[in-house]
């Protein structure tokens, strides 16, 4: 054992401990940027079928085709808000195939894939995108309960929320955990450190996820943290902590699985961080991404995306082909081309139905103008 005046110097060695912290968080990596497997025990533990790993890539096209079009109505003017996705496919879809139905879902604004891959339908997505009361409803299209809540506009906001649905869970000693997402900002906030700490301590059946996309809005993460790593703000409240390649799927499912596992069994929470890459704008609402960060940067991050890496792996597997691709893009189209009509068909929301929606108990002022709105037919 290090005697004392040794043991007084090390813990006054300020410079060996921000090598220490940066040094506790190698990253979970399985398959590699080029498409390889370079852990195959970590393959083997992830243990996907063949069909796993096509249900995996079809989550992430879908997810894909749904920012592709997402955006494209957004500029046309017919989507409301839109968080972009393309990049992070890996992080929201990999991530979340690690969960079951009976998981409680807590997502964020950029997490409406998530959402749709546990049965809400397309077209609700798109009415919550535009303020319409009907987004908010999480039932499928056969009204069966999706057991998600809205996607928090309040960044972090979430992490409480899912620390309070979690302990709940232990109580009722359910078999199921509360999963939320938040960004690299979000984990900046108040709510963030609240929700672990509070799930820490009771060891409640969360997994929290930070999808470190390496910027909030202009903030790069270099700005948001002097923390060698997001993950090690989960150790400050005893959770275990891991750093995982947010763009290998293999990696992000294993990280998943074992977390949820792990939170299920009555060990309490861990947090995964999730090293991704927010390609396009920040929102659709007139974010210009090259006044806060160069193009050759960008480009770099696409040739990281985990499409890439995942096609090129399943197709030297022989499990997958542009054939098999090509088909499915065709019917996850024609089928977001069938919600858009859906939700256009719903007639629009009232502009009083909106506040009377949105206030539960309206002030006097509020329910004048509800009255006026309501005599003019708005
Ligand atoms: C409490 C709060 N503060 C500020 C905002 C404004 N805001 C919206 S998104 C955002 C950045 C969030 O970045 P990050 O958590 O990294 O998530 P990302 O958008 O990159 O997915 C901010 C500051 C907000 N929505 N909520």
């Amino acid at each position: 054992m290090a005697d004392i005046t040794t043991t007084n110097k090390a813990i006054l060695d300020f410079d060996h401990q921000i090598q220490e912290q940066a040094d506790a968080f190698p990253t979970l990596s399985v398959l590699n940027n080029k498409g390889e497997i370079v852990d195959n025990d970590a393959l083997e533990r992830a243990a996907l079928s063949d069909d796993d790993f096509k249900n995996i890539m079809k989550r992430m096209l879908l997810s894909r085709q749904l920012d592709i079009r997402s955006t494209k109505l957004a500029k046309q003017g017919r989507f409301g808000f839109f968080a972009p996705t393309a990049g992070q496919e890996a992080s929201q879809m990999a991530s979340s195939y690690a969960f079951n139905d009976d998981d409680w879902l807590m997502p964020g604004y950029r997490d409406i894939p998530e959402i749709v891959v546990k049965g809400w339908p397309i077209w609700k997505a798109i009415l919550w995108s535009r303020g319409h009361v009907l987004g908010n409803v999480f039932t499928t299209e056969d009204g069966k309960p999706v057991n998600s809540w809205m996607p928090q506009i309040i960044i972090g906001a979430q992490y409480v929320e899912a620390a309070g649905i979690a302990l709940g869970l232990k109580k009722r000693q359910k078999d199921a955990v509360a999963y939320a997402y938040t960004g690299d900002g979000g984990s900046s906030q108040g709510d963030f450190y609240e929700g672990v700490n509070f799930a820490g301590a009771y060891k409640a059946n969360a997994v929290f996820f930070i999808q470190n996309n390496g910027f909030a809005i202009s903030t790069p993460r270099e700005l948001q943290t002097a923390a060698t790593h997001l993950a090690a703000k989960g150790w400050s409240a005893g959770v275990p902590s891991i750093v995982v390649d947010g763009n290998d799927p293999v990696a992000v499912y294993l990280a998943s699985k074992e977390a949820r596992a792990w939170a299920v069994s009555g060990h309490g929470p861990v947090l995964i961080e999730t090293l991704t890459n927010r390609l396009e704008a920040h929102s659709t609402a007139g974010d210009d991404p090259l006044r806060y960060r160069e193009q050759e940067d960008i480009d770099t991050w696409w040739q990281k995306e985990p499409l890439l890496r995942m096609r090129k792996y399943m197709t030297d597997r022989g499990i997958w082909d542009s054939k098999q691709e090509e088909d499915y893009i065709s019917e996850i189209n024609e089928h977001i081309d069938d919600q858009i009509k859906i939700a256009d068909a719903v007639s629009k929301q009232k502009i009083s139905d909106f506040v009377k929606n949105t206030l539960e108990v309206p002030s006097y002022a509020m329910t004048e103008q509800i009255t006026k709105l309501e005599s003019e037919g708005k």
